[in-house]
C-alpha cells in the first residue's frame, strides 16, 4: 500500500510523566517518518473543537479539561497503511485492554489519561493534521 499519513498527539499525562522520548522511540521503531511535530498547549475552546465529535458523550467535559490541562506534542506521521498501523501501535482506548507492546499498555494511566491520540480514518487524519499544521509545515 502507498505511503499515507496519520495524526497523533502525545497527551498531557505522558508529557507530564516524561514519556515523550519513550513514545517517539516506539513510533520510530515501528517505521513511521515524522513529517511535522510541535509542542503546544490547547485552550479548552480548542480542545473542545478538536473533540467536537464526542460532545454528546458523558466524558466530553472531562476529556476537554484533561486535554487542555498541560502541554501536548502534536505530530503528523507517514508510513504505508499509517492510520491502521498506528492504531495497532497505540493499542485499545482503555489501557486495561491494550495489547502487550503497545504505547497505551506501556504509558497510559487510565481510559481518560491514555497517553496518545491516533486518527481513526484517512479523512480525519487530514482534518486533524490541518488543525495544528499549515501547508508549509507538513512537507
Ligand atoms: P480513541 O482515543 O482510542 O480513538 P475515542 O475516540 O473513543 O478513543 O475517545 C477519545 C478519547 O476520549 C479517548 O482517547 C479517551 C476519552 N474517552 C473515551 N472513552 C472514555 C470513557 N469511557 N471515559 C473517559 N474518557 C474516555
Ligand atoms: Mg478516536
Amino acid at each position: 500500500m502507498a505511503n499515507n499519513r496519520t495524526f497523533t498527539m502525545i497527551k498531557p499525562d505522558a508529557v507530564e510523566n516524561g514519556h515523550i522520548g519513550g513514545i517517539l522511540n516506539k513510533i520510530n521503531a515501528a517505521g513511521f517518518r515524522i513529517v511535522a511535530m510541535k509542542m503546544t498547549r490547547l485552550s479548552s475552546q480548542k480542545a473542545g473543537e478538536f473533540y467536537a465529535v464526542h460532545k454528546e458523550r458523558p466524558f466530553y467535559g472531562e476529556l476537554v479539561e484533561f486535554m487542555s490541562s498541560g502541554h501536548i506534542v502534536a505530530a503528523i506521521l507517514e508510513k504505508a497503511n499509517a492510520v491502521e498501523d498506528f492504531r495497532t501501535l497505540i493499542g485499545a482506548t482503555n489501557p486495561a485492554n491494550a495489547a502487550e507492546g503497545t504505547i497505551r499498555k506501556e504509558y497510559a494511566e487510565s481510559i481518560g489519561r491514555n497517553a496518545v491520540h491516533g486518527s481513526d480514518s484517512d479523512e480525519n487524519a487530514e482534518i486533524e493534521g490541518n488543525f495544528f499544521f499549515s501547508g508549509l509545515e507538513k512537507f
